[in-house]
């Protein structure tokens, strides 16, 4: 155990790199799939199964624990990690970009933005300074810098207005966080839309500011993946080698697979919870909606290779009953099966550029997933 934070790329496959980030409360194994826990649980799934499947970190969300349970509560309680039962790694998300999707009346200043809950309607203000303050109070041991993200399609002026402002949270979120205890780490966030020479710029400054990490934001807001690579493509060349790269809020498989060929390190996502509660399964042989009536008789399980019970051991016939029953277990189940997946996808991944296969293993993934289970 160390007491400090510090990443090591261990090898590389062209642009991609496998490595390790050492914190006080363990190591994360990269490329990382970080499961949302976005108000202190992840949705339907022990703390204990979720380590099962292989995550070495958690998300949680500023936005949401500033409003339940408040941060000062979750400090008064011990933490976090104690609060929830997870011991490990937990990064947090500093609130701007579940403002701006979630909040109702929101106003951006250069001191922060004001905005209305979504629990209470009661009003709030979020400055880069109460962000890392909430997230010092939580305890996470990695933090991100307050932000503004636009969607996309967006104005460049727009788009340069944001990452500006951006830029300039980056400078005072990093003077706030040298408040905290040794061992944490900040992370500042590429923003600039869709316009390559303010996605370079900001990759730029950011660097300059010497942070122990680099997140990628505002991509998979709107765009074809197609843009969001291309994007991809544009910063990296602009971001330290060995700093940890981090891409908000991604995403499907294939955008994993995609984004980790292009020099990415961490990844968040709800898909895997989300689409479990919504009946779609994540397998290696691609999706499959267990809502649809042509798995009323399959007596076979999602994966009979997989070493997850919940991929294993329950037939098809059975989550689809579940489903179609609306039964909590039928979404617990199959979150459980995507957060394996998901994870197993991430360890083929780094076996695979250890090994120095990666193109191939990129290759077969993916024709495992046009193949289909049948
Ligand atoms: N900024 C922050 N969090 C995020 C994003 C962002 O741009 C995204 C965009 N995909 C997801 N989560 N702070």
């Amino acid at each position: 155990m160390t007491d400090t934070f510090s990443f090591k790329v261990h090898a590389t496959d062209g642009t991609a790199r496998t490595g390790a980030i050492s914190t006080p409360r363990g190591e994360i194994r990269t490329p990382a799939f970080m499961p949302v826990g976005t108000v202190a649980t992840v949705k339907g799934i022990y703390p204990e199964q979720v380590r099962a499947t292989g995550a070495d970190i958690l998300l949680g969300n500023t936005y949401h624990l500033m409003l339940r349970p408040s941060a000062e509560r979750v400090a008064k309680l011990g933490g976090l990690h104690k609060f929830m039962r997870w011991e490990r790694p937990i990064l947090t998300d500093s609130g701007g970009f579940q403002v701006m999707s979630l909040s109702g009346l929101r106003k951006i200043t250069e001191k922060g933005v004001t905005f209305r809950s979504h629990v209470d309607g009661a009003l709030h203000e979020m400055t880069p300074e109460r962000s890392i303050e909430i997230q010092g109070l939580l305890g996470a041991d990695i933090q991100m810098q307050l932000d503004e993200c636009v969607s996309l399609p967006c104005e460049e002026a727009e788009a340069e207005r944001a990452m500006r402002l951006s830029l300039r949270w980056a400078e005072r979120s990093k003077k706030a966080f040298e408040l905290q205890p040794k061992g944490r780490a900040l992370y500042g966030i590429v923003q600039g839309g869709a316009v390559p020479r303010l996605r370079i710029e900001s990759a730029r400054e950011l660097a300059a500011m010497d942070f122990p990490g680099y997140s990628i934001g505002g991509l998979a807001v709107g765009e074809p993946q197609e843009v969001m690579l291309d994007m991809i493509e544009t910063v990296e060349p602009h971001l330290p080698k060995e700093k940890p790269r981090y891409l908000m809020g991604v995403g499907t498989p294939d955008d994993m697979l995609e984004a980790v060929a292009r020099g990415i390190d961490m990844f968040d996502c709800v898909m895997p919870t989300r689409s479990g509660r919504h009946a779609l399964a994540f397998t290696r042989f691609g999706r499959i909606n267990l809502k649809n009536a042509r798995h009323a008789e399959d007596s076979r399980p999602l994966d009979e290779e997989s070493d997850c019970p919940a991929l294993r051991d329950y037939s098809r016939a059975y989550l689809h009953h579940l489903v179609r029953c609306e039964e909590m277990l039928g979404a617990m189940l199959i979150s459980w099966a995507n957060l394996h997946y998901y994870q197993d996808l991430m360890r083929g991944i780094r076996g695979a550029i250890a090994e120095g296969r990666f193109e191939d293993f990129r290759r077969e993934t993916k024709e495992g997933w046009a193949r289909g289970d049948i």
